[in-house]
């Protein structure tokens, strides 16, 4: 298949492109390369050393003998481009990655939260409305968040998207199938809600065949193909508006850091490691709805787990101490999380759980990159409101931490 990978220099973008362009599909990348930006912006880098994506592409090539093409294009900004890349093209398939997918950062000041919603929600409605305007029928997979849904399984699992419930009516009780309810946790998060109406509209209205993945955590560092050569090596994030919370762990187990859980870690997340993670695009590629479906939706997560269990985890299997921090974030303190991933697993996913030993790879990368970690950026200063903004003490030595461990 020829598949454009929107995001494809990103986190899960990169290694998406190496798995597929592996497995002998066509892969043309298509990004705007504004995640370097912000590191730029934010005064931060990947931990691990990112090459030019110019240059990714090279070795990818010197290695696996397979071609990997880049387009610069923004699609929030730059719809007639992205109209002629389409009609030039013609893709098979789309993956949608091209979004900004941090919580923090996305939360950080009124700036950033209108930049979050204009970039992602009109890179999605642009993309789709392209799709119609240049009557392209590409099989289109978006990136979504198991956090749409919000956090709590009402003791009930989180379904696969799809909600049936019963209404009353004068004519006696009807059946109705509807999107989950959505429950937004940051205005990320809520620009991945919209799109879940926008992936609605499009599909019922003119037969856009989509797939929305709604991911949990991705954690870990390498994919089979990353690991092929230094200069594949995966950007990882480890400052507090772009780590997420398992990696982060890791890395400050690494570095000597007090492991930084936010409130109680009551928290319950859903995880996913990077291969299944690339894994489950390609599963979720040979599984394309028929124009006129509703849009497929899959839980693309394996496993869930608390945060101070994690970091209990982590603590116990490297001597790290842990830090209860003031939580920044509105979010419930304590949360229990049961979520359906039965459409993965019958398409043939096999888990890669937390016990496989991967944890020791990502603190041995952290270890071997240690001396390129800021120190005063691991603490997460984002508020979700001022005031829990102001509750957390910018430290740029992490002493005060020291006192609440
Ligand atoms: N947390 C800590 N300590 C930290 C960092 C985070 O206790 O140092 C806590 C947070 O308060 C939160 C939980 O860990 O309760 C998860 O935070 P996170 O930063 O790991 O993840 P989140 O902000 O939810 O976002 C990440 C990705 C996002 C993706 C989402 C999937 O950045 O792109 O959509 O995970 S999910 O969480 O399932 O919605």
């Amino acid at each position: 298949m020829r598949i454009a990978i929107l995001g494809g220099d990103g986190f899960v973008g990169w290694p998406t492109c190496l798995h597929l362009s592996a497995k002998g599909h066509d892969v043309h990348i298509i990004d705007n390369l504004s995640r370097r930006w912000i590191d730029t912006e934010l005064g931060v880098q990947s931990l691990t050393p990112m090459d030019s994506i110019q240059e990714r592409c090279r070795i990818w090539k010197d290695v696996s003998g397979e071609s990997l093409h880049f387009h610069l294009l923004d699609l929030a900004k730059d719809y007639e481009r992205l109209k002629q890349w389409l009609a030039e093209y013609r893709p098979d398939a789309i993956v949608h990655f091209a979004e900004q997918r941090a919580a923090p950062y996305s939360m950080k000041s009124d700036r950033h939260k209108t930049y979050t919603v204009d970039n992602n929600v009109s890179a999605t409605h642009n993309l789709l409305t392209a799709l119609v305007e240049t009557g392209i029928d590409a099989h289109l997979v978006h990136l979504g968040t198991m956090g749409v849904y919000g956090y709590s399984s009402v003791g009930a699992p989180i379904p696969e998207g799809y909600l049936d419930v019963e209404i009353d009516t004068p004519a006696g009780k009807k059946e109705q199938e509807i999107l989950y309810p959505t429950r937004p946790g940051s205005v990320y998060h809520m620009t991945k809600s919209l799109d879940q109406i926008l992936f609605q509209f499009y599909a019922q209205n003119d037969g856009v065949r989509i797939t929305d993945l709604h991911q949990g955590i991705v954690w870990g560092t390498h994919t089979e193909q990353t690991r092929r050569h230094e200069q594949l090596i995966n950007r990882f994030d480890y400052d507090g508006d772009y780590g997420t919370v398992l990696n982060r762990f890791l890395i400050q187990a690494a570095i000597d850091y007090p492991l930084t859980v936010h409130g109680t870690g009551g928290q319950t997340r859903a995880f996913i490691h990077i291969q299944d993670s690339v894994r489950c695009i390609e599963l979720a590629l040979q599984d394309a709805p028929e124009a006129g479906d509703r849009v497929s939706i899959f839980n693309q997560m394996t496993e869930t787990h608390r945060v101070r269990d994690l970091a209990e985890m982590v603590a116990g299997q490297t001597g790290a101490r842990v830090a209860y921090l003031p939580n920044p974030r509105k979010e419930a303190a304590e949360n229990d999380l049961i979520v359906k991933n039965d459409k993965f697993l019958a398409l043939g996913l096999e888990p890669t759980t937390l016990a496989e030993g991967l944890l020791s790879e990502v603190v041995d990368v952290a270890k071997k990159y240690a001396h390129r970690i800021d120190r005063s950026r691991v603490p997460a200063v984002s508020g979700w409101t001022k005031a829990l903004g102001q509750r957390v003490e910018r430290d740029p030595e992490g002493k005060s931490l020291k006192s609440v461990s």
